[in-house]
């Protein structure tokens, strides 16, 4: 049976997912959901898709499942792929993706909403200054970690990478410079380089050319 993935194209919560089904090789197909129209918000969404009013959400048969790290989980244990090889290394897979989802991409994916998706009038300054400043720390942490290695965690693509990498495909700025952070660069380059990765606006539905 072929997966469902509530997603939108601006959601790089829901490019975790929908990146980690597409290199999987597992059969799956997006749902777009009407973000900018408020779908998420909406009692119906929130009554048969999820009570959280987020995407991305997966839906495989009876099952239904959100929270990209939590997905990415479910998709490794029925692909065999990018939950890490060891005991130990499932563990530090989990802690990159529990890292990211706090400290990169949560940060990441507000700055860029308010950056550019918001009404100007709505934006704060110094609340864009403040995110950008811990994002800053963010890219460093993952820049030194990167540094003399091809993936964050073992010798292989995991969920941590697909993880962290959530945001850093997309082309508004939020204040993230790939070259100003070289070890971030070459790994995202690499992760381009899988058979099968698609840039987030050429694997799910709905672009901001929609709107314009
Ligand atoms: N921790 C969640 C975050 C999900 C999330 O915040 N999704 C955004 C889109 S990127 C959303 O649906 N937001 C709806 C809202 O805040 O109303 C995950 O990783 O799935």
């Amino acid at each position: 049976m072929t997966i469902k993935l509530y997603c939108f194209g601006e959601s790089g919560n829901s490019y975790k997912a929908a990146l980690a089904l597409q290199l999987s090789g597992l059969d799956w197909e997006p749902v777009y959901v009407d973000f900018f129209n408020g779908e998420t918000r909406t009692p119906e969404y929130r009554n048969a898709v999820n009570e959280l009013g987020e995407a991305p959400v997966l839906v495989d048969g009876d099952f239904k499942l959100s929270q990209s790290g939590a997905i990415q989980a479910y998709i490794s244990d029925k692909s065999g792929k990018f939950g890490g090889t060891t005991q130990a290394g499932k563990y530090e897979v989990l802690r990159w993706v529990l890292w990211d989802n706090h400290k990169l991409s949560s940060q990441a994916g507000m700055t860029r909403f308010l950056m550019n998706f918001l009404p100007e009038q709505h934006c704060n300054p110094d609340v864009i200054a403040f995110s950008q400043g811990r994002l800053k720390a963010a890219y460093q942490v993952l820049n030194d970690h990167l540094e003399g290695r091809d993936w964050i965690v073992g010798d292989g693509v995991t969920n941590a990478d697909l993880s962290c990498c959530g945001y850093l495909y997309y082309p508004e700025p939020f204040g993230f410079d790939r070259a100003q952070w070289p070890h971030i660069d070459a790994w995202l380059m690499r992760l381009s380089e899988q058979p099968g990765w698609k840039h987030p606006y050429d694997l799910m539905p709905g672009n901001p050319s929609d709107r314009a």
